[in-house]
């Protein structure tokens, strides 16, 4: 059975109403996105014939979403981050502020307030004995190469079972995130543990989705960064270890080409020693070059949500 009521009075009535377009009250962009929303659903349900079954399941899905607290984990499974980003890099194209290291995706599981260090800091909290060592370094530029004192690396990233600080409960405080200061040469380091990659909880709503698409929900090891120096535009990256069976096939869309890192393993007993260390470790380098800007407000990460935000920033 295929009936057409989208053209009736019925129904543009109805949405005339929902959208509070009969109203005085209320904000006049809210009205025109929520009338387009909703007549593209209803479209949707005349043009596919949609079930009332297959509509409830839809809206009991949405509830469950909202209860597993997995909306922003599912919104980068559907490619709104990735397609923000495709949006923000146009943007950057056509005001000639494009270039520097590529942005990709924030992620969901970011944590403000971060110990705040000098030039070099310890990440991991030394409980994960499985992980193996990792040293990452590099130096903050400008586009020509002129090193940035002074520039905040925000840098944060998942443990060996591929799990985060404060949204995995059994960690310590602030364990894999650090905010690290370039120092005179715009340079920063950090001694961590090579992360593992992130997989969707199987059971949540997101990899029930993904499965009906016959989708994984996994990511591969990755680190985060937020770059920040005032005169130059905010910076929102990672970089994506090259030897992980998903750094092309990233569930996020995050991976990007120019942002995948080896992590070179260091066996050399000399070259360890120097660096303070007793075991072979990995070396894992990330260069950044920012893009000048006279405009505060690309100073600044964007805001959304995020987790100590208001209380530790
Ligand atoms: C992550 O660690 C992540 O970076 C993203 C984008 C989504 C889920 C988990
Ligand atoms: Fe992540």
């Amino acid at each position: 059975m295929s009936v057409r009521t989208m053209h009736t009075d019925d129904v543009r009535e109805l949405l005339h109403k929902v959208a509070g377009f009969d109203q005085a009250e209320g904000q006049e962009r809210v009205k025109q996105i929520l009338h387009r929303v909703m007549h593209d659903l209803f479209q949707i349900v005349e043009d596919f014939d949609v079930t009332p079954e297959e509509l409830w399941r839809a809206v009991y899905y949405v509830g469950e979403l909202g209860q597993s607290g997995e909306a922003a984990l599912v919104a980068p499974g559907l490619g709104i981050d990735r397609y923000l980003d495709i949006r923000m890099d146009a943007e950057d194209e056509q005001a000639g502020r494009d270039g520097g290291t590529p942005r990709t995706i924030e992620g969901p599981l970011y944590v403000a307030g971060a110990p705040l260090k000098d030039g070099y800091d310890r990440m991991d909290d030394g409980t994960d004995t499985q992980a193996e060592t990792m040293i990452l370094s590099g130096q903050v530029t400008d586009e020509n190469g002129q090193p940035l004192p002074g520039a905040v690396v925000d840098i944060w990233h998942a443990d060996s079972k591929g799990a985060y600080s404060y949204f995995d409960p059994s960690q310590s405080d602030y364990n894999l995130r650090r905010r690290i200061r370039t120092d005179s040469d715009g340079r920063y380091k950090v001694r961590s543990i090579i992360p593992s990659g992130y997989g969707c909880p199987p059971d949540g709503p997101t990899q029930k989705l993904l499965s009906l698409v016959g989708r994984h929900g996994q990511r591969p090891a990755h680190i985060h960064f937020f770059i920040s120096r005032p005169g130059y535009k905010h910076l929102t990256t990672q970089i994506n270890l090259s030897d992980d069976d998903y750094t092309y096939d990233d569930f996020a869309f995050a991976t990007r080409g120019e942002l995948v890192r080896d992590a070179v393993r260091i066996d050399d007993p000399e070259t360890i020693r120097a660096n303070g260390l007793e075991v072979p470790y990995k070396e894992v380098r990330f260069d950044v070059q920012l893009v000048a800007t006279e405009d505060e407000s690309l100073q600044t990460r964007h805001e959304r949500p995020r987790a100590q935000e208001e209380t530790n920033s």
